[in-house]
């Protein structure tokens, strides 16, 4: 398999860059960057020297950052989804989606989880109902805006 995936589950970033190889049924093999496993780490490390994630693997070649992945992707293995539109003023409209979608909604939802800030002494359970505040509207505007589209 030429594809290899360095990500963590709960990580946003790696959200994005999972979105493009589901969207085109891609074949790769994920590699689990988890504490308990630092040969995984290791050679994660030497692949990215900045250790942020995902990083992808393209038969040999480390790609950095979930952005480029999707256009690297795209770019040389383009698969029945497109993922950067070829209109360019419809690409950057895409682009402003995607940043609102994966690094806003995603993330602030996953840390505004209820589970994490549901401990009586967390200062956290006065900022979860403000954050929700923000992030329910964030959602409707994203409902409408996504409205009769794909
Ligand atoms: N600009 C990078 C950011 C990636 C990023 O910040 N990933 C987080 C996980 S979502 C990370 O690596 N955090 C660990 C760190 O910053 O050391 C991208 O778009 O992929």
């Amino acid at each position: 398999m030429p594809f290899a995936l360095f990500s963590h589950p709960f990580a946003s970033y790696c959200q994005k860059a999972l979105i493009a190889l589901y969207e085109n049924e891609t074949p790769f093999s994920h590699r689990l960057l988890d504490q308990a496993d630092p040969a995984t780490f290791a050679e994660f490390e030497k692949l990215w020297p900045l250790k942020r994630f995902p990083v992808l693997l393209d038969d040999g070649r480390a790609i950095a950052e979930a952005t480029i992945i999707i256009e690297h992707l795209d770019l040389h293995h383009p698969g029945r989804a497109r993922m950067i539109p070829a209109d360019p003023k419809v690409a950057l409209e895409c682009a402003s989606s995607t940043d609102f979608s994966i690094t806003t909604c995603i993330r602030r939802c996953r840390r505004s989880s209820p589970t994490r800030y549901a401990h009586p002494r967390s200062a956290m359970r006065v900022a979860w109902p403000m954050r929700m505040r923000r992030w329910i509207p964030a959602y409707a505007w994203l409902e409408q805006r996504m409205t009769g589209r794909e």
